[in-house]
């Protein structure tokens, strides 16, 4: 059966849940200017995955892998939370959620790395811990492959050596090729840094936590993701089992497969309407207020 996208009626099983989780993608910060994956400024159109986010391909070439990240950290450095973040955060409070789902806990899941939604939630509730776990990892943090030390890093650039590098990945031009010892280094045990995020081949992070709440979700938001990439692809799935209920809030019907309702268009403007009953455009002035 085709899904609907009956808002009134999806607001009704909302107002009778106990567990909303949503999962999120790429097109959730479309409206912040970052590329999508597969989108037309796909970030994956010019590179392969296996050239670019698998350990391999970090221990083979550091220099192209990081100057692919120096990339997406400049941009993404640059951005801010678009409607569907604000929403989204708004969500997660209980007192701006009693009206629309008044018994439910909500959890954010992400598989992005750009920071953008626990950046929202820490501009708009900045002495709450927002309900969000970034199953991928962060662009803004950076792991040692020597000593393993997580640390968090906004620096623009982050090594000298990148500085510029940008142009060339947005030109699609030759990437530079940068000597071991000017990429970013350890300031621990000057063993080589690398991106904070989750490479495929590599385990999801907060794997048993996830489990858990998608065992116990009875409603499943999926948001701007084409669900090509696992295990966060089979979240919404499980929940279909349970007789949970899955709602897709997507500008192509991609992942509807299990999906009981579709909201078609630009998440920037279905979720606030959704979610909380407001025009897209009352969401941008709220980052703005003091
Ligand atoms: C794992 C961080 C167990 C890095 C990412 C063979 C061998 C080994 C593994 C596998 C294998 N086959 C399959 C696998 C599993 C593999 C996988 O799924 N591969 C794919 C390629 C088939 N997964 C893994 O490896 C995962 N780990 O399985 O662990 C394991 C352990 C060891 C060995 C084997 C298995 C780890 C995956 C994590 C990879 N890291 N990100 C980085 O970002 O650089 S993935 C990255 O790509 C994103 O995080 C995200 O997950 C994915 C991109 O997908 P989307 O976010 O959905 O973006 P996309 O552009 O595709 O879609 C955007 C959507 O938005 C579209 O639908 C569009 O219509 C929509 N949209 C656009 N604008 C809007 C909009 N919607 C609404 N509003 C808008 N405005
Ligand atoms: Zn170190």
């Amino acid at each position: 059966m085709a899904p609907s996208s009956d808002v009134t009626k999806f607001q009704s099983i909302l107002q009778k849940s106990r567990h909303i989780i949503a999962i999120a993608g790429a097109g959730l910060s479309a409206a912040s200017g970052i590329p999508t994956f597969r989108g037309s400024d796909g970030l994956w159109l010019n590179y392969t995955l296996s050239d670019l986010a698998t350990p391999r391909a970090f221990r083979k070439n550091p220099s192209k892998v990081w100057q692919f990240y120096h990339y997406r950290r400049e941009i993404a450095g640059k951005a801010l939370p678009n409607p569907a973040h604000i929403a989204l955060a708004l969500f997660s409070q209980p007192d701006q959620r009693k009206e629309i789902a008044p018994d439910a806990e909500f959890t954010l899941i992400t598989q992005n790395v750009d920071g953008l939604s626990v950046l929202c939630s820490q501009m708009l509730f900045p002495s709450t811990d927002p309900p969000i776990i970034e199953m991928h990892g962060r662009l803004f943090e950076t792991l040692c492959t020597q000593c393993g030390d997580r640390m968090p890093n906004r620096d623009s650039p982050i090594c000298p050596a990148l500085a510029g590098t940008e142009e060339l990945v947005k030109s699609h031009a030759k990437e530079r090729q940068i000597p071991l010892e000017d990429l970013p280094r350890c300031p621990k045990c000057r063993g080589l840094l690398r991106p904070g995020v989750v490479w495929f081949e590599e385990s999801i992070l907060h794997d048993e936590e996830i489990s858990e709440l998608v065992d116990q979700a009875d409603v499943a938001l999926v948001i701007g993701t084409s669900s090509r990439v696992a295990p966060a692809n089979l979240f919404a799935h499980s929940v279909a089992e349970r007789k949970g209920t899955v709602a897709v809030f997507n500008t192509e019907p991609q992942g509807i497969g299990s999906a009981h309702f579709y909201f078609p268009g630009p998440c920037e403007q279905t979720l606030p309407r959704v979610l909380l009953g407001k025009e897209p455009d009352k969401m941008n002035g709220i980052l703005q207020q003091d």
